[in-house]
């Protein structure tokens, strides 16, 4: 298949070009580099040393033959472009992955907000109607989030995107299936619900094939591809917006630095490691939803953990000590957790679990570029309100974690 891979540069996408090349497939990255650009304004890089995009792909074809093409393109703000970009190429499938991802960042600031709704929605809409306008009849596979299903304890399992409901109408009660009800925590998480009602309407309007996969927190940082060559290697953030919460614990327990629970870590959450998340999206591709059929979704995670139990177990394995910090997020203090994902099941997923090994694997990475590390970025800073700002800033444990400047 021809695949359009749209923010194929970043932490997910990149492992996710290098599998499907090697699977066969012809890839075209399309990617406005925003991510690195991002790592700027925010003085902080990635743990590994990334290379630029167009040399990744350099090395890809050294080491494999397969050939991988970079399209610098702007989704959200190159309209125009983006039209002829689809109609040139006219790919058989797009992966979209190319949305602003990490919901502190989104929460810095009204500017922050403000930038994430634009680039996340526009880049979506754009895509969409892009297709119809060219015609394309391609697969779309979205990335979507966990997050749009929200964390308040139901007492059930979280369905796969859909939820059955009865209507009382004047004749009894009438069945109905609806989009499950979404509860997100931050901006960026209603941008990944906006993102479902668009996909909802291009689906039924104008038959638009789309599988939105609800991911959980990804975690790990090799695939079987990225471990090819050492310029092959991903990106891995660890600073208090980007980095996620598993791989922060275990670059924390590399360097020494106390594990950062946000209040209790009660809060419990979906996992999956990224050789996972680049299987899932695969087996996805491959099972297409025909014209006409109402979009396909996915919940793609493997394991549910609770943030406490995380942290005690990369200290037991570590010696790290874990600091309970005030949580800067408006959030549950507790939350269980069930989900359901038989389809991915279904289809042959056999999922790779949280084990030492793997944990290991990382701290590892970290350890060997733990010279690239600046301390004092580590901290989570962005606040949900300013009132959690203001918490924050008087706690006292956490003063103790800042390095003296
Ligand atoms: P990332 O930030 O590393 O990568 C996103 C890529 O998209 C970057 O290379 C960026 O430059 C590009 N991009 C952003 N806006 C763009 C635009 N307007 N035009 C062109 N390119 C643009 O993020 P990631 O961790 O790889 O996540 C990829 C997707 O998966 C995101 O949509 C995210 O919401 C979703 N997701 C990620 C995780 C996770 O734990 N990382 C979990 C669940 C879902
Ligand atoms: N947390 C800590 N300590 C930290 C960092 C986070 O206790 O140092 C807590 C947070 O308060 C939160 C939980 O860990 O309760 C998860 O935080 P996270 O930053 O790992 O994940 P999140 O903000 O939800 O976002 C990440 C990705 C996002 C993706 C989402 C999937 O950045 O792109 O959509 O995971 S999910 O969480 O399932 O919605």
């Amino acid at each position: 298949m021809k695949i359009a891979i749209l923010g194929g540069d970043g932490f997910v996408g990149w492992p996710t070009c290098l599998h499907l090349s090697n699977a066969g497939h012809e890839v075209h990255i399309v990617d406005n580099l925003s991510r690195r650009w991002i790592d700027t304004e925010l003085g902080v890089q990635s743990l590994t040393p990334m290379d630029s995009i167009q040399e990744r792909c350099r090395i890809w074809k050294e080491v494999t033959g397969k050939s991988l093409r970079f399209h610098l393109l702007d989704l959200a703000k190159e309209y125009e472009r983006l039209k002829q970009w689809f109609a040139e190429h006219r790919p058989d499938a797009v992966i979209h992955f190319a949305e602003q991802r990490a919901a502190p960042y989104s929460m810095k600031t009204d500017r922050h907000k403000v930038y994430t709704v634009d680039n996340n929605v526009g880049a979506t809409h754009h895509v969409l109607a892009a297709l119809v306008e060219t015609g394309i009849d391609a697969h779309l596979v979205h990335l979507g989030t966990m997050g749009v299903y929200g964390y308040s304890s139901v007492g059930a399992p979280i369905p796969e995107g859909y939820l059955n409901v009865e209507i009382d109408t004047p004749t009894g009660k009438k069945g109905q299936e609806i989009l499950y009800p979404t509860r997100p925590g931050s901006v960026y998480h209603m941008t990944k619900s906006l993102d479902q009602i668009l996909f909802q309407f291009y689906a039924q309007n104008d038959g638009l094939r789309i599988t939105d996969l609800h991911q959980g927190i990804v975690w790990g940082t090799h695939t079987d591809q990225t471990r090819l060559h050492p310029q092959l290697v991903n990106r891995f953030d660890y600073d208090g917006d980007y980095g996620t919460v598993l791989n922060r614990f275990l670059i924390q327990a590399a360097i020494g630095y106390p594990l950062t629970v946000h209040g209790t870590g009660g809060q419990t959450r979906a996992f999956i490691h990224i050789q996972d998340s680049v299987r899932c999206i695969e087996l996805a591709l491959k099972d297409a939803p025909k014209r006409g059929e109402r979009v396909r979704i996915f919940n793609q995670m493997t394991e549910t953990h609770r943030v406490r139990d995380l942290a005690e177990m990369v200290a037991r394995l570590s010696g790290a000590k874990v600091a309970y910090l005030p949580n800067p997020r408006k959030e549950a203090e507790e939350n269980d957790l069930i989900v359901k994902n038989d389809q991915f099941l279904a289809l042959g997923l056999n999922p790779i679990r949280l084990e030492e090994g793997l944990l290991s694997e990382v701290v590892d990475v970290a350890k060997k570029f733990a010279h690239r590390i600046d301390r004092s970025r580590v901290p989570a800073v962005s606040a949900w309100t300013k009132e959690l700002a203001a918490q924050v800033d008087r706690d006292p444990e956490r003063k103790a974690l800042r390095p003296a400047s």
